[in-house]
């Protein structure tokens, strides 16, 4: 039985991709390190030293373990600067009224995030009162597509990993629901949604009917 959804933070509750995007390219364009666009959908999930070395892949000259702090430390810096300002505005279409939905039912609701600023984000998007317990990098050892995470957000709650569900964008975030045994949705394209329960093209599609129904037809 579906007793808690967990949710993603970036990409399912909020667009911040263009955010980290654009913080990595300035961080690249500083060190004169060529960034590639498909730089944007593989760091999507997936935390920020492991981002860093991504971006750093394609420099001419290695970097000691001191500069990648600081490097990663002056990404958060203007990361930071970005979502100091974000709204309620930013909520993706039909989440808040999905949550809504959820809680009104008495499911338990958790965020599950490889975002250390995750409590912040969802301070600033003005749904903190919405989620049960918030589980980050910070108290996790290892970063999805471990399955860890979601695991310590399910105990978080106090609920069994086989009646929760949890919704994706990324392919590591999928790859770390079915690893945890837990019912997956994923949101984006099918091509990188391979593996998901139930695959939606957008957040706008939410509908915790649809959900219930699925989840007790198919529970992994
Ligand atoms: C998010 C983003 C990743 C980012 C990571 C770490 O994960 O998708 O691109 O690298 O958080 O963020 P921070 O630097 O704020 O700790 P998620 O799991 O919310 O999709
Ligand atoms: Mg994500």
């Amino acid at each position: 039985k579906l007793e808690a959804v967990i949710f993603d933070l970036d990409g399912v509750i909020v667009d911040t991709a263009s955010f980290h995007y654009e913080c990595w390219k300035r961080i690249a364009d500083e060190q004169g390190v060529p960034l590639d666009p498909s730089v944007n959908e593989r760091v999507k999930g997936v935390d920020r030293r492991t981002s860093l070395d991504i971006v750093l892949e394609r420099a001419s000259r290695s970097y000691a373990e001191e500069e990648k702090a600081a490097l990663a430390r002056r990404k958060n810096e203007l990361y930071v600067e970005r979502i100091e300002r974000l709204t309620p505005e930013a909520l993706l279409p039909g989440i808040e009224a999905f949550l809504r939905d959820v809680k009104s039912r008495g499911l338990k609701t958790a965020i599950a995030s490889a975002s250390r600023n995750a409590r912040l984000v969802v301070e600033r998007l003005g749904v903190g009162a919405y989620f049960d317990a918030i589980v980050d990098a910070g108290s996790v050892a290892k970063g999805k597509p471990d399955p860890e995470i979601f695991f310590a957000a399910a105990e978080a709650l106090g609920v069994p990993y086989r009646n929760c569900a949890a919704i994706e964008d990324a392919e590591a975030g999928i790859a770390a629901i079915r690893a945890a045994g837990m019912f997956a949705v994923g949101v984006g394209t099918e091509a990188r949604m391979r593996g998901a329960d139930w695959l939606l093209p957008g957040t706008e599609m939410l509908s915790l009917d649809e959900l219930s129904d699925r989840f007790a037809g198919g529970t992994p």
